[in-house]
């Protein structure tokens, strides 16, 4: 270990340090402490926590029992990107975190598009179901308390137009997509934290992996804005995404498993309404 004023430079022997203290069962936390204790600036013990237990990770993901990783979609094909194209639209990165991959995003919507979605799915909405994976069916579920509906893929003009954005957007084939589903949140509804992949050790699940695979990422548009309320939360980062009308947020997960750090959830409207649109996207082709 190191004190302040010398170089604090991450060496093999700090990396084969910290999976010692991991493989001996201490928390993360309790091992930045050490290093905190021992003087390491925290910043570089962070990076060094996080860099050498990703690797760690990644080398040993099939002895841990972890499902591999695939290969998922991402926006940003350079670091820093202010600005991406979209095709017919420049959206913009608001924020971004590296692990979870999560990617907020501003004017992917405008505002007309915003409304004639709401219109178009008022009419069809219904209590929101979930994928029961004990048998590859759906369920009415009392951790969504939204209404929803399903637009069939390529369903209209606008929401070919949307579909095509997003593909572009996050360099992923449209055919991977799910139909774009449209939920509506009225006062104290919520959605409790979950994963949007599909847990492999429910019995329902290889029947719905048939249809393109695993889900690898979701992006979640806001359409309209509750006063109050309703946030996107991620609460392992900790992180809470404000619902902006035209903003979305975007996040992968490259395994289905907790590891990703991908658990979410939308936080209860508590004034005003919410509406966003959800696109999930698969591995393949989904038919
Ligand atoms: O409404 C949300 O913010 C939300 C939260 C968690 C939507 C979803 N999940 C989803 O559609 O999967
Ligand atoms: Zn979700």
């Amino acid at each position: 270990m190191t004190t302040s004023g010398t170089p604090q430079t991450i060496t093999p022997q700090l990396r084969q340090w910290i999976v010692e203290q991991a493989q001996a069962g201490h928390r993360a936390e309790a091992v930045l402490q050490s290093m905190l204790d021992a003087g390491w600036d925290e910043e570089v013990a962070v990076q060094a926590l996080e860099s050498t237990l990703e690797a760690h990770l990644a080398q040993h993901a099939g002895a841990l029992g972890l499902p591999p990783a695939v290969p998922v979609p991402e926006p940003l094909q350079q670091e820093s990107a202010l600005y991406l194209d979209a095709g017919d639209r420049q959206v913009h990165v608001v924020a971004a975190v590296t692990r979870p991959r999560i990617v907020v995003l501003g004017n992917l919507l405008s505002d007309d598009e915003c409304d004639a979605l709401i219109d178009a799915a008022r009419p069809r909405l219904s209590r929101s179901l979930t994928v029961e994976t004990r048998t590859g069916g759906e369920e009415i579920n009392d951790d969504r308390t939204s209404r929803g509906m399903f637009f069939t893929q390529g369903e209209s003009e606008l929401v070919a137009r949307i579909e095509a954005r997003i593909a572009r957007l996050v360099h992923w084939p449209v055919q991977n997509g799910e139909g774009l589903q449209v939920l509506h949140y009225p006062p104290g509804a919520e959605y409790k934290p979950h994963y949007d992949y599909f847990d492999p050790a429910e019995p329902g699940t290889p029947t719905i992996l048939q249809r393109g695979g695993q889900r690898v990422a979701t992006v979640v548009m806001y359409l309209s804005e509750p006063a109050q309320g309703g946030g996107t939360v991620f609460p392992d980062v900790p992180l809470e995404v404000a619902p902006k009308r035209g903003h979305a947020v975007f996040f992968s997960y490259e395994r289905p498993h907790p590891s990703t750090r991908t658990l979410h959830g939308g936080a209860p409207v508590l004034a005003g309404e919410k509406w966003i649109a959800t696109k999930w996207l698969r591995e393949r082709e989904f038919t």
